[in-house]
């Protein structure tokens, strides 16, 4: 029960949510209402019932189709207020927010919707509950360079509004390389740069995405465990991975998170994070994802200080205010 309350209670960082994985499937019906979307799906339990995945892509497909029903600005709003409020219920200090545009561009939504919609949701969080937020814009993997590009000239507009660029979606097939250009575009942007990379996808895009995109932190990260050298060079360089142990449970990564490699990963000297990912998919939001990691594992209170601080070492956030936290 100590333990319980300390890791319910630190304060932390989140470095990995995707805003439509925060989407209950409540808000996805209500959203669907709203907007006369017709959903697949006969109501909330059925549609509970879909989230039995075997792997990524089977959750990539009920997460797109989930985030159909998000047409109008206060929709993207709404979707990030009820994250925000559940975050600061959870001790969060900090929470960088990603999404992914392409996913409601290509539905016609436009992107000022997007972007201007969780960012007033980002600032009025700040205002009313005291949490520091920014937003991370990912590109889709399985799309082409050339759409990242266009995606990205269609936020520039909105350029003071998200602070980095992000890498999601079916990882297999679809190495780091692919995006070489756009991230390197994005670089003299000023903007900050982070991966998936070695979710289901091996070590070598670990390489790929820091040698070849130059990215700052890798999220999910796991399957650097089978390469020594990478071990090696995360610890040196204090190269974040923002990890999900509920995501990774859930799609099948360690089965049993009894058997995640975590601990081993810390032990190491890497500067892993504890995260969420898709919280409204996989079982729970930050605070879940500590407790059941540290139930399964045997972490102790030692762990779970040095997870809380490398999370807020690891924000892309100026050192003065980093100071006051850690
Ligand atoms: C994702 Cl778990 C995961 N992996 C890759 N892309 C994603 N987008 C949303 N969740
Ligand atoms: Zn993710």
């Amino acid at each position: 029960p100590a333990l319980a309350a300390l890791l319910r209670d630190m304060p932390k960082a989140e470095l990995h949510v995707h805003i439509e994985g925060t989407l209950e499937p409540e808000l996805i019906f209500a959203l669907a209402e709203r907007n006369q979307v017709d959903l697949p799906y006969a109501d909330v339990a059925s549609l509970r019932e879909a989230y039995a995945f075997s792997d990524l892509q089977s959750f990539l497909d009920i997460y797109y189709a989930g985030a159909s029903v998000l047409l109008h600005e206060q929709d993207f709003y709404d979707m990030a207020r009820a994250y925000l409020a559940r975050a600061v219920s959870d001790h969060v200090l900090h929470a960088e927010i990603f999404f992914d545009p392409q996913t409601h561009t290509a539905r016609g939504v436009p992107m000022a919707s997007v972007i201007n919609g969780l960012y007033r949701a980002c600032r009025d969080a700040e205002r009313d509950w005291g949490i520091s937020c920014t937003l991370i814009l990912c590109f889709l993997r399985h799309l082409s360079e050339d759409d990242a590009f266009r995606t990205l000239a269609q936020a520039m507009p909105l350029r003071d509004r998200f602070i980095g660029i992000g890498l999601d979606s079916s990882e297999l097939g679809h190495p780091p390389e692919k995006f070489a250009r756009v991230f390197a575009h994005c670089r003299e942007l000023g903007l900050h740069l982070v991966a998936h990379a070695g979710e289901e996808g091996p070590a070598a895009y670990v390489w790929s995405a820091l040698d070849t995109l130059q990215v700052e932190r890798i999220d999910h990260g796991v399957q650097a465990h089978q390469d020594e050298a990478l071990m090696q060079r995360l610890a040196r360089e204090r190269i974040a991975l923002t990890v999900c142990p509920l995501s990774n449970q859930k799609l099948q990564v360690f089965p049993d998170l009894a058997l995640h490699n975590l601990p081993q990963m810390l032990d190491a000297g890497v500067a892993v994070t504890v995260n969420s990912d898709d919280p409204a998919y996989f079982g729970g939001y930050i605070n879940e994802n500590f407790e059941q990691l540290f139930a399964a594992t045997g972490m102790g209170p030692r762990q779970a200080y040095q997870l809380a601080r490398n999370s807020l070492e690891a924000g892309f956030v100026g050192e003065a205010r980093k100071k006051a936290w850690v």
